[in-house]
């Protein structure tokens, strides 16, 4: 049996054509958070285990990912990043979950928490304990800290519930340790773009939480929860830029950022200081 403070839950998802699949930068974010606050994780991930949602595939999973789950006896549960495409396989999860830890509390993330009146879906619906709105790197080691320290979760102040709800927002992204990135095997790296004939190794980055506009049918934007948009300064990005390629030998990356500059009036601006930041430190060889 493996004792661990977190046992992440990475949730599978139906592939498309063609597409490719790189560890969540969210749980990486999280991880790094967990480890530096001196507390133990694992990660269950799901998405090695399944490629569609047909029954079959469903059924399979199932009987998986509970033999999977018997061999850890963790904390809490963190089940995420939750998005709406993976309800059916969440249910899954539910159901494996308060099987094999009847007492243990759940937790789920991720942008699917976000979205105003869908809470019923994770309580009544998913039979999770508890959520966590927004960020998770300061809320999921305060829940960890609760259990340990008080035994008892409620003394958490980052969690929302049944009837209470909290959004977590980190106003200085900058003050973040960079995503862990120690999962990424081979396969986030992606493969896909290639240069001169040769494949070239590729890493994801965020550098922004948020977005200003609020189209009505996204997640993203500041309608819901009345998010906050938040940046990473010009060198803190390239900060980790020069980290990924010192460390991982990446000189390819795709940032994944809803609106990587977002504000019209200061653009132009903004622009101009990133591209002579990165030019300064030579990452463009
Ligand atoms: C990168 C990305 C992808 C990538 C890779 C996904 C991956 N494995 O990481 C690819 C291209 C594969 C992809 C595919 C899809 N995506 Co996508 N994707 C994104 C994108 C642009 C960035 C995700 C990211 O890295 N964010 C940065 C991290 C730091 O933020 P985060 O994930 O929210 O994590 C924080 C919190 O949410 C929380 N948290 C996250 N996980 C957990 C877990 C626990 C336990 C806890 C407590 C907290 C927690 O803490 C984290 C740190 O603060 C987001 C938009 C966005 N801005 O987030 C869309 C987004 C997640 N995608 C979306 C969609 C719809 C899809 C697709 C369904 C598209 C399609 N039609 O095929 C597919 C389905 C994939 C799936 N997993 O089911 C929607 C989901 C909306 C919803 N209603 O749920 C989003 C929000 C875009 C949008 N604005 O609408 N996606
Ligand atoms: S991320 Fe794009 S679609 Fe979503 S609110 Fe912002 S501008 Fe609209």
């Amino acid at each position: 049996m493996i004792n661990v403070d977190l046992l992440l839950i990475n949730p599978p998802f139906h592939t498309r054509n063609g597409s490719g699949s790189f560890f969540p930068l969210g749980l990486g974010y999280i991880i790094s958070s967990v480890i530096d606050h001196g507390y133990t994780w694992n990660v269950v991930d799901c998405t090695k285990m399944i490629h569609s949602f047909y029954e079959t595939e469903l059924l399979n999973f199932e009987e998986e990912f509970f033999s999977e789950l018997k061999k850890y006896s963790p904390v809490i549960i963190g089940i995420g990043p939750c998005i709406t495409s993976q309800l059916r396989a969440l249910k899954v999860i539910s159901n494996c979950c308060r099987k094999a830890f009847p007492t243990i509390p759940t937790i789920a993330g991720g942008p699917l928490t976000l979205i105003e009146g869908q809470e019923w879906l994770f309580y009544d619906n998913l039979g999770f304990d508890y959520i966590i709105r927004g960020d998770g790197e300061f809320a999921i080691p305060d829940a960890i800290k609760a259990i340990k320290e008080t035994g008892e979760i409620e003394n958490s102040a980052m969690l929302s519930k049944r009837g209470c709800n909290i959004l977590n927002e980190i106003d200085d992204i900058d003050t973040l340790l960079f995503p862990y990135r120690g999962l990424h095997n081979g396969d986030v790296f992606s493969t896909r773009r290639s240069t001169v004939n040769t494949l070239q190794n590729q890493a994801a980055m965020i550098t922004s939480r948020g977005c200003p506009y609020s189209c009505n049918y996204c997640v993203s934007g500041n309608r819901m929860a009345k998010k906050k948009v938040r940046k990473r300064s010009a060198n803190n990005i390239i900060l980790e830029m020069e980290d990924l390629n010192n460390k991982c030998g990446i000189n390819d990356v795709i940032f994944y950022d809803d609106c990587f500059f977002s504000n019209t009036k200061t653009a132009a601006a903004d622009i101009k200081l990133f591209c002579d930041t990165l030019l300064e430190k030579e990452l463009h060889r």
